[in-house]
């Protein structure tokens, strides 16, 4: 099923001078990209996005390191891409992410590790609207998509 879904290239992949390597991951692997911009996050913008987290001891932190720098937020399309992206993005904790992931690879601590995705349907749709107008997420036919997407999908 065609999806979209939500990442954002925390500060410290901008830092990292990583974006354009993650970003060819997603690229490479056939998913569309829809929607990309550099964002200077506010604090209420963090808190909306980890809203979820609230409660947890690691929140302030987090809003803390995700308001640190710029980071740049993607909207990506295509088959499964929530999963897809959440498998190539690799597991939360980088010392239990496999080799091969952006965070398997590019990470080690969990208050850094490089890289957010949505993490269901209603997450996806929800963060999307959180951080992309309606007009800056874009449809577009590729010429690769006969090769990359089954028909019908
Ligand atoms: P996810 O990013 O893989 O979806 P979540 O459990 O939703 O992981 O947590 C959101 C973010 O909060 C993580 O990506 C990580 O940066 C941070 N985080 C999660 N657990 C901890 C922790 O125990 N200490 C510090 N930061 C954490
Ligand atoms: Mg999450």
């Amino acid at each position: 099923m065609t999806e979209r879904t939500l990442v954002l290239i925390k500060p410290d992949g901008v830092q990292r001078l990583l974006v354009g390597r993650i970003l060819a991951r997603y690229e490479e692997r056939g998913l569309k990209l829809i929607g990309l911009k550099l964002v200077q996050v506010d604090r209420q913008l963090a808190e909306r996005h980890y809203a979820v987290h609230r409660e947890k001891p690691f929140f302030d932190g987090l809003v803390e390191f995700i308001t640190s720098g710029p980071l740049v937020a993607l909207a990506l399309e295509g088959p499964n891409a929530i999963a897809v992206i959440r498998s190539t993005n690799g597991a939360t904790r980088p010392w239990e992410a496999a080799p091969g992931t952006v965070r398997g690879d590019f990470a080690l601590e969990v208050a850094q590790n490089i890289v957010h995705a949505s993490d269901g349907p209603d997450t996806a749709e929800a963060e999307l609207a959180l951080w992309f107008r309606p007009d800056e997420l874009h449809s577009y036919e590729r010429e690769i998509d006969r090769w990359v997407v089954a028909p019908g999908d």
